[in-house]
């Protein structure tokens, strides 16, 4: 996709809680680094310190209260802070950006999860974004029950509080994206071991590296 001189490639995880996404970041860093690609791990929300000071309030349960408007405009607030000062910039540079989640956690957890219409979002998402869209978006699929027994025991965060009914729509949400738009998307089954998981991301990476 052209972003105005973007070079690096822009590779997106996403997937419910407990797939797998933060532990698979760094071993496709240095799968990338092994073979001479410059790229950055970041995430989302996030990234920056002022996106970083804005997840913490998402996360917060003691917000639990806040709205689903202004959850979805502080998501977008955190990633144009996110794509401006640390995506873009690395892209121009031609180095690669690993993300951990993007824009499909928000038509997935916005969207389905909180039942906001997705035409609102794709506004935000032109409006913040331009032409900005992720190369590969790799989705860790697995069953949402096996998600929550991995973090089972980790205190829950502001989303981690919702029943499995919002999860099972934000999986189906992602695995009806990625059905949309195949040419951006692999689905990787999460539920196998980290190092089997790690190899099917690196096989599924391959066709960007040549
Ligand atoms: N959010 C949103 O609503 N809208 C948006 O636009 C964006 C985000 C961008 C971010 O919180 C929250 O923000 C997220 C959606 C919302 N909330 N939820 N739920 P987060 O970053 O803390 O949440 P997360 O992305 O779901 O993190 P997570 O729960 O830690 O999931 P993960 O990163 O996919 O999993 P992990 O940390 O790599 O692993 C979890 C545990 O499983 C850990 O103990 C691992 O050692 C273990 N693990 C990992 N892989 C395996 C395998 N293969 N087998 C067995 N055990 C494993």
């Amino acid at each position: 996709m052209d972003t105005g001189g973007q070079r690096g490639r822009f590779i997106t995880l996403e997937g419910i809680e407990g797939a797998g996404k933060s532990t698979q970041v760094a071993p496709l860093v240095e799968a990338l680094a092994r073979s001479g690609i410059d790229a950055i791990a970041t995430r989302e929300p996030g990234g920056t310190p002022e996106a970083e000071a804005i997840r913490a309030l998402l996360l917060d349960p003691a917000y639990r209260s806040l709205g689903k408007d202004a959850e979805l405009l502080l998501v977008f607030a955190a990633r144009a802070e996110h794509i401006e000062k640390v995506i873009r910039p690395a892209l121009q540079r031609g180095r690669w950006v690993v993300c951990d989640r993007f824009t499909d956690a928000t038509f997935a957890y916005q969207g389905a999860g909180r039942r906001i219409g997705s035409a609102r979002i794709a506004v935000l998402e032109d409006w913040v974004q331009g032409e900005l869209r992720p190369d590969l978006t790799l989705l860790l699929d697995l069953p949402v029950s096996t998600g929550q027994a991995r973090i089972r025991g980790r205190s829950a965060d502001r989303f981690e509080r919702e029943g499995s009914a919002f999860f099972e729509r934000v999986r189906a949400t992602y695995l009806e994206r990625a059905r949309e738009a195949p040419e951006r998307y692999r689905i990787i089954d999460a539920s196998e071991s980290p190092s089997a998981t790690s190899a099917a991301i690196r096989r599924a990476v391959e066709h960007l590296m040549a």
